[in-house]
């Protein structure tokens, strides 16, 4: 079977273990421990999670980052070997968008491997559209996805829509 592997980035609390979590279909391996500083939820992802994920002919592959800048050691690493990242921003939380927007950039300086942009908590009122975020990030629509993380299905469709992009787009399959 191909396989292909995936990195889930963004800033923390984006929904990337979340994501991870509701998408794979093997019991996840998580690190996450209580947070030290307060950041809205009670645990943080401390070095990566995986999962995995069949797809037809594809196994997907999926490691989330840590979000926290405390942890970033582990992006370099955790890039390795990627085909592709898929990056998370939380939708309830337009404060956050210029952070997320810098954290984009740095990404795309350390590879040039092809990315989505997901928008995650698009279940919850007033989120804002992936069309605006495109907007706002200079990316074409097809490039931004709304995502419920925490729905499997929503979950898969995002991977999915991911994989089908990388195999028409030659760089897999
Ligand atoms: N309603 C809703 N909640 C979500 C969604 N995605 C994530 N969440 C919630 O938002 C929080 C996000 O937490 P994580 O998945 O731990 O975030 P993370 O990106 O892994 O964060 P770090 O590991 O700290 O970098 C959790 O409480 C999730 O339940 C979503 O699409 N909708
Ligand atoms: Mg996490």
């Amino acid at each position: 079977m191909k396989e292909i592997k995936l990195v889930v980035v963004g800033l923390t609390g984006s929904g990337k273990t979340t994501l991870v979590k509701h998408a794979s279909q093997i019991p996840v391996v998580e690190t996450d421990e209580r947070s030290l500083r307060d950041i809205g939820k009670p645990t943080t992802t401390t070095a990566l999670d995986f999962g995995a994920v069949d797809m037809g002919d594809v196994r997907v592959r999926l490691f989330g980052t840590p979000g926290q800048e405390r942890f970033s050691y582990m992006w370099d690493d955790l890039l390795q070997g990627a085909d592709g990242f898929i990056f998370l921003i939380d939708g309830s939380d337009p404060e956050s968008l210029e952070a997320a927007r810098e954290m984009l950039r740095t990404y795309r300086e350390k590879t040039s491997i092809p990315f989505i942009v997901g928008i995650t908590h698009s279940d919850v009122p007033r989120s804002m559209t992936p069309e605006e975020v495109a907007k706002y990030l200079e990316l074409p629509e097809w490039a931004v996805r709304g995502v419920v993380a925490t729905d499997r299905e929503s979950a898969l469709s995002l991977v999915g829509y991911f994989v089908e992009l990388l195999k028409k787009g030659g760089r897999y399959g």
